[in-house]
């Protein structure tokens, strides 16, 4: 393969040490407000929002700069009904069967169970999937590498950018989630990784009254 042409680093911009702390201590204060939503409003939302916090995501580093991500962005109300009914069966079958004794206590907590009328209710449902393999213009495919860790550094993009433009969102996982591609005409080589519920809250929505770990629960630092 061909190497890139190699350019200047032009987008570039150096902040003074005080302009970075400010900057930061505002970025930090509004991402730690961030919580995840299960009591959505109907309320629309401009598809043009999704459309730029898309654009952000699709800038996030990936393995060999394959981009092996794609994401269905369902408004439509038959498709999202479609969507509940097929994750309230699945949901059905782990919270009765599939789900271990240990993941059902680890759960109760949240409060969570099989009804997921949010999937009808909110505006956008984005259906992420992960490329195992792509296909290039000429038709041969090709194996993509860290697709997983790729596609969860595009998500992360997305959830903050949607954050930071005042929604919500539920980052979903009914498990297993094989029938989005199915529903969402997929390839067999992508494969369904997160559903993002996102629109406004609900009036009065509630959240569970959890706590974030502390710096030093979670960083340990090698060096001054
Ligand atoms: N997919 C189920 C169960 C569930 C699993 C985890 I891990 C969560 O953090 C929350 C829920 C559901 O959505 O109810």
């Amino acid at each position: 393969m061909k190497q890139y042409p190699i350019v200047p680093l032009t987008g570039y911009r150096e902040f003074s040490i005080e302009e970075m702390r400010s900057r930061l201590a505002e970025f930090q204060r509004d991402v730690q407000k961030r919580r995840t939503v299960r009591d959505f409003s109907d309320r629309p939302v401009p598809r043009d929002i999704i459309e730029t916090a898309l654009r952000a995501a699709g800038s996030a580093p990936s393995g060999a700069n394959l981009q092996p991500w794609h994401f269905v962005v369902v408004s439509d109300a038959d498709m999202k009904k479609k969507i509940r009914v097929a994750a309230e069966e699945e949901e059905r079958e782990f919270y009765q069967h599939r789900a271990s004794a240990e993941w059902l206590a680890a759960l109760e907590p949240l409060g969570t169970d099989t009804r997921k009328p949010f999937l009808e209710i909110a505006p956008y449902l984005i259906a992420v999937f992960m490329q195992k393999t792509g296909v290039l213009p000429d038709g041969r495919k090709v194996k993509h590498y860290y697709p997983a860790e790729s596609t969860g550094l595009a998500t992360g993009i997305l959830i903050t950018a949607l954050h930071r433009a005042g929604l919500v969102l539920l980052t979903h996982t009914p498990s297993p989630m094989g029938f989005l591609n199915g529903l969402l005409d997929r390839p067999k080589r992508e494969r369904p990784f997160l559903l993002l519920v996102v629109g406004y809250p609900a009036d009065g929505a509630m959240v569970p009254d959890i706590r974030r770990k502390r710096l030093d629960e979670f960083v340990t630092f090698v060096g001054d």
